[in-house]
């Protein structure tokens, strides 16, 4: 469909940029932090690209007012963050550390000066270790009720200066590599814990969501959904089921649940069968129905392509964390589906498919299945990134990039999307979880590498065009 002229972007509309806080903050065990999972995790052998860790990260924890000035200067109006769970309760629940809160207070505090809007992420992964020892985390159902407790303090603390709130991040992405893939922590390999793990994460989101609303009734709250729409190979009816399966598996399971409080049923009915599906209480469907969410968060990267999938057939691979171009294998659940590549999409060189349609796709699928309002809460190109011997970025495939992806927005709200904001990843550069520091994403490239570095800041050539693109509401693009 081809629109004879575009829209503007609404003049509210929230032109932002994200990070979370393993990625940027380091600082991990100062002011009474508690360590994470993730502080553990990578600390193991053969866990991360070449051991890097977040230990200091880019030290965003002692710089929160250079990298807020930059944000300013820059003309942001929106930043995405997460806070991390054990600094405000270092083992996860009990006493509250003050200090941690005073941290994202002052974060908050420096944002609401420049006009800036805080969107406030809840939870982006790095779960207390304390609660994974105690009780194994996302699969035990008393995670609920700490999480709540977590989130309500939260609420309390910042209700009055926080409008934008994010639930869990990417929880099927997280939980699918910590319990499928065995990638993320606790990396394990069970697709029936996987399942289980999930349905008690889709109760703590409920809940929280249901709390949210007594205590901050004027904000927003939403997950943020790792959304990869899903094509088929080819019109051979083979592919459109395996691209049936693999939307409903990978997408609807989750979006069903959070927006509808139910599953999908051909999914539902197949893990019954295999007895692979989670267990429901008497209680939980409704909880999960009293906790909808007001907007949903999508983190677009890329579209997957599926064929059909015979049984004894390919199984699940880990993704490209390496940057060599053409080494990411096929990846899928025998007898429901397999990724192929598009061959009409060019590539990232970590193989993730470059496609803007894709992202109006995936804007239109959700708007008109949902009916509710959406916010892009991650969209970027990590690429490897070079500092000229003059001190500057050139990071021209950057900016084609999110180009595009902006006017896919402007192409799906034409088609009746409302999109209430558009949050790059990543503000600076970042640790990327697998990947270490050489998969930038950043508007600001941060002088460090997985040994260390000066931590300078330096302003890459994407940021003047961002910079431009938001002082003219989007006119120049
Ligand atoms: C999402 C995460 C982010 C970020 C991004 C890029 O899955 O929510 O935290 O890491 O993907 O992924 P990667 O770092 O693997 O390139």
């Amino acid at each position: 469909m081809h629109h004879p002229k575009f829209n503007d972007f609404p003049a509210d509309f929230l032109w932002g940029a994200a990070s979370a806080a393993y990625q940027v903050e380091g600082a991990w065990n100062e002011d009474g932090k508690g360590p994470s999972v993730w502080d553990l995790f990578t600390k193991l052998p053969g866990k991360t690209f070449e051991g890097s860790n977040g230990d200091v990260a880019v030290d965003h924890y002692h710089r929160v007012e250079e990298d807020v000035a930059l944000m300013a200067e820059m003309g942001l109006k929106a930043y995405r963050f997460s806070v991390s769970w054990p600094r405000i309760f270092p083992s996860g629940r009990g006493e509250v550390n003050e200090a941690g809160l005073a941290f994202y207070e002052r974060l908050i505090d420096a944002l609401l000066a420049h006009g800036i809007e805080p969107v406030l992420t809840l939870y982006h992964w790095d779960l207390p270790q304390a609660l994974q020892d105690e009780y194994g985390g996302w699969e035990d159902r008393r995670i609920i009720d700490d999480f709540e407790h977590y989130c309500v303090t939260l609420y309390q603390r910042f209700a009055g200066k926080v409008k934008y709130w994010v639930s869990l991040n990417e929880q099927n992405y997280n939980l699918t590599n910590a319990y499928q893939l065995g990638t993320h922590p606790p990396a394990v390999q069970d697709r029936k814990r996987f399942f289980a793990a999930n349905h008690i994460a889709f109760l703590a989101n409920a809940r929280v969501i249901k709390a949210f609303r007594q205590h901050v009734p004027n904000g927003l709250i939403g997950p943020s959904f790792a959304y990869s729409p899903a094509y088929p190979a080819s019109c051979a009816p083979s592919d459109m089921l395996a691209f049936e399966n693999a939307e409903e598996f990978t997408n609807l399971w989750w979006l069903d649940a959070y927006c509808f409080g139910r599953y999908p049923q051909a999914a539902l009915a197949y893990l019954r069968e295999t007895g692979e599906a989670p267990e429901i209480l008497p209680g939980d469907l409704e909880l999960l129905r009293e906790g909808t969410p007001d907007y949903i968060g999508v983190n677009y990267y890329y579209t997957l392509t599926f064929t059909d999938n015979p049984l004894g057939g390919q199984t699940m691979q880990r993704i490209n964390t390496t940057g060599q171009k053409g080494t990411t294998p096929s990846s899928g659940v025998p007898g429901l589906y397999k990724t192929t590549p598009n061959p009409h999409l060019e590539t990232s060189n970590w193989d993730w498919a470059i496609d803007p349609t894709g992202m109006r796709i995936a804007l239109r699928r959700l708007s008109s299945r949902y009916g509710l309002p959406l916010m892009i809460t991650e969209n970027g190109l990590g690429e490897f990134d070079k500092l000229t011997a003059d001190g500057r970025v050139q990071d021209d495939y950057r900016i084609a990039y999110l180009h595009s992806h902006l006017k896919a927005c402007q192409e799906a709200m034409q088609d009746g999307v409302e999109l209430i904001g558009y949050c790059a990843w990543s503000f600076t550069d970042i640790l990327s979880w697998l990947n270490g520091y050489q998969k930038r994403y950043g508007f600001v490239y941060v002088e460090r590498d997985e040994q260390g570095g000066s931590l300078r800041r330096i302003k890459k050539e994407s940021f003047h065009w961002y910079s431009q693109v938001i002082a003219s509401g989007g006119k120049t693009l």
